[in-house]
């Protein structure tokens, strides 16, 4: 047996986002964001589900708040849903839908959890996209307008916020791949969408500055580490391109005030083109105070003529694979981490999200989830090991507290460390929940 232990610092959490978990998609004067209009379009959500009821957490959040309490965590991270508190984007703030979060903030303040707010998780307004929304980049100052009505609401009582979750998904993901919202297959939208993203990013932190100096906030890129499948050079290079699209593009801004050159020029053989204006890139690279980091996965790829704009073919060797098929892939969390430590400094980092898709069920009142242990164990001694090799980590944050509507997968992958019934809404812990809940108390577990 070996312990791991960590510092007494360590701050521990539990993530969910709003269209995710709240349901009451047309309760409470919110309007409808780009996932309602998506996910209610046939074909773009498995099983055509959508995040009409979702956990209904809009009406259940007292429960989830004894959850997290009981859970032991310190923080809570959830997001914000801009079409509840601006219903048009632009305008009008919600009353309504400002109140639900104030009960929410209350009932975490009053159990102990500091609240940890993200600003976008992915619902942008649908008004807004019929204005061509994050192509079109008056989005950014709207999200400004939205970022200063929060600051307004809440910056009295919550001192942890990120602006963008995941911008590569937002961007690429949304409009280049087309599996989530709104869906296009463009890459010049996703170039820009991109651009718009962590300008929007930047708008925010500055505004921040003025409206809550006494807080902290950061952006969650998501990151997958990329290993070469063999000595070859074509092999490194391959999982450079891809690494520069993952991760570089989305954090070379942030940090260095550049955009990688090589992914312009291949970009630009694909006729998309980055427009940056002047002022763009000293507004997204102004100093944060944290980086967020959402890792699930990596692989191992090769080089392989046409395969995709970076010609980097992931290569399935024999490791295990979570529910959603995804590579248990922990050597790659210390990788990543080391790596981003070198390339961007002594940034504060957050585990943002970390977690594993497995689809277990209750059995006799018990949901016997211990490949999510093993994952969560192999990932903490990971992200230990790049704490000792001096990577500076503030905290870790579980993706999920709850089973939840897992996007373009809808209901059929279960993430939760908490089981959720989307008949009754019934929420069931899980083992992991007692794990988790014991590593949280202790500070440590065994291996
Ligand atoms: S889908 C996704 N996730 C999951 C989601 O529940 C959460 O809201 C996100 O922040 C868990 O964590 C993030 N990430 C997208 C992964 C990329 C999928 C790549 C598909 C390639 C075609």
């Amino acid at each position: 047996m070996t312990t791991i232990e960590f510092p007494k610092s360590m701050k521990w959490g539990a993530a969910t986002a709003a269209y995710q978990i709240e349901g009451a998609a047309d309760k409470g004067g919110r309007a409808p964001s780009i996932w309602d209009t998506f996910s209610h379009t046939p074909g773009n959500v498995k099983n055509g589900d959508n995040g009409d009821y979702a956990c209904d957490s809009y009406h259940k959040y007292e429960e989830d708040v004894q959850l997290l309490k009981e859970l032991g965590v310190d923080v809570y991270r959830f997001s914000i849903s801009w079409p509840r508190v601006i219903p048009q984007g632009k305008g009008e703030v919600n009353p309504e839908g400002v109140a639900y979060y104030q009960r929410l903030i209350d009932s975490l303040l009053e159990n102990g959890i500091e609240p940890m707010i993200t600003l976008y998780h992915w619902d942008l307004p649908q008004t807004l996209q019929d204005q061509g929304g994050w192509e079109n980049r008056d989005t950014v100052e709207a999200f400004q307008e939205y970022a200063k009505a929060m600051y307004e609401a809440f910056g009295d009582q919550v001192k942890n916020w990120i602006t963008i979750n995941e911008p590569w998904c937002a961007s690429f993901l949304s409009n280049y791949l087309g599996v989530h919202a709104p869906g296009k297959q463009d890459l010049q939208a996703a170039v820009d969408v991109a651009h718009h993203l962590l300008l929007a990013h930047g708008k925010a932190v500055e505004a921040f500055r003025e409206m809550i100096p006494d807080g902290e906030i950061g952006y969650a890129p998501n990151a997958d580490w990329l290993e070469p499948f063999s000595s070859a050079e074509e092999d490194h290079e391959a999982c450079r391109r891809e690494m520069q699209w993952k991760v570089e593009w989305f954090m070379d801004p942030v940090f260095k005030g550049t955009y990688p050159d090589l992914l312009q020029s291949i970009f630009a053989d694909n006729n998309a083109y980055l427009k940056v204006e002047e002022g763009d890139m000293e507004t997204i690279s102004q100093p944060i105070d944290f980086m967020g980091i959402n890792y699930y996965s990596g692989s191992i790829a090769r080089y392989k003529e046409g395969s995709g704009l970076f010609e980097a073919e992931p290569i399935w060797v024999d490791y295990d694979k979570t529910d959603i098929g995804w590579p248990v892939y922990s050597e790659g969390f210390y990788k990543l981490l080391t790596y981003i430590h070198q390339q961007y400094g002594e940034v504060p980092i957050y585990i943002t999200e970390n977690g594993a898709c497995y689809n277990h069920e209750v059995e006799n009142g018990i949901v016997n989830d211990q490949p999510r242990i093993d994952y969560l164990k192999k990932h903490l001694t990971a992200l230990h090991r790049a704490m000792k090799s001096g990577v500076p980590i503030k905290g870790y944050i579980l993706w999920s507290l709850l089973d939840n509507f897992e996007w373009a997968e809808g209901y059929s992958k279960r993430f939760g460390s908490v089981h959720v019934n989307y008949r009754t809404f019934e929420r069931t812990k899980k083992e992991s929940y007692y794990w988790y809940q014991q590593t949280v108390h202790n500070n440590w577990f065994e291996i």
